[in-house]
């Protein structure tokens, strides 16, 4: 697949009605590099708003991809620093997305592979095992690391949120290692999705 048109949709709080198309979300700790993802996927670099500090998307933003289908950049989550209110309407905000959306065919957790995972990597691992969506590790920021450094970091990751070695994709919205792989395997789940 080639993404060759991506454009900004919408935003939404959680509650409304969701558009008909199929959709991949992306979610993932604050900070970890979901707007930049989408922004590598897409080729554009202003297309998600980019911040070095955490909590900074907090709407449900909508991207229209090649008129065919939606990425979905959800709200970071375990950025300590916002009051218990906002953590409750984060939470709200997730659920009800994750209730309207009918047309889901794919998340994209993304976890710093820097770093191990924390209790709320796992927990989010677990509601979408839980829950039977279909899903991908992305493991961000590999820039960062060596070749024997990313290989122990995705045993890690396995290893911790209990997925296989083929469920995870390293890669980087710096030098766009990965980028490609990406977006061959979401084209791979839109073909399965167009046939289903
Ligand atoms: N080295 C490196 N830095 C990255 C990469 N991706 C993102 N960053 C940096 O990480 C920081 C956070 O990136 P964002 O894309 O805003 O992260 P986010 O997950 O959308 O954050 P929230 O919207 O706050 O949840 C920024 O300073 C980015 O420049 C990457 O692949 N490599
Ligand atoms: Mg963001």
């Amino acid at each position: 697949m080639r993404i060759k048109r991506a454009e900004f949709l919408t935003s939404l709080t959680g509650g409304q009605k969701l558009p008909e198309v199929p959709q991949i979300a992306v979610v993932g700790k604050s900070n970890v590099g979901k707007s930049s993802l989408i922004n590598c996927l897409c080729g554009q670099n202003k297309l998600a708003r980019v911040s070095a500090e955490p909590g900074k998307t907090r709407l449900i933003n909508l991207y229209r991809i090649n008129d065919s289908f939606l990425l979905v950049d959800l709200p970071g989550y375990g950025y300590a620093r916002v009051s218990r209110g906002m953590q409750e309407d984060w939470g709200r905000m997730m659920d009800s997305y994750f209730e309207g959306a009918t047309r889901l065919a794919h998340v994209l957790h993304l976890v710093d592979m820097r770093h191990e995972p924390g209790e709320n990597d796992v927990q989010m691992q677990a509601f979408l095992q839980h829950n039977r969506i279909p899903c991908t590790v992305v493991a961000t920021k590999c820039d960062k690391l060596s070749r024997a450094q990313r290989q122990k970091a995705v045993l890690l990751l396995c290893r911790t949120l209990g997925v296989q070695p083929w469920e995870v994709q390293p890669v980087s919205s710096v030098t766009r290692e990965g980028r490609e792989e990406l977006i061959d395997r979401i084209g791979v789940i839109l073909g399965e999705e167009d046939e289903a």
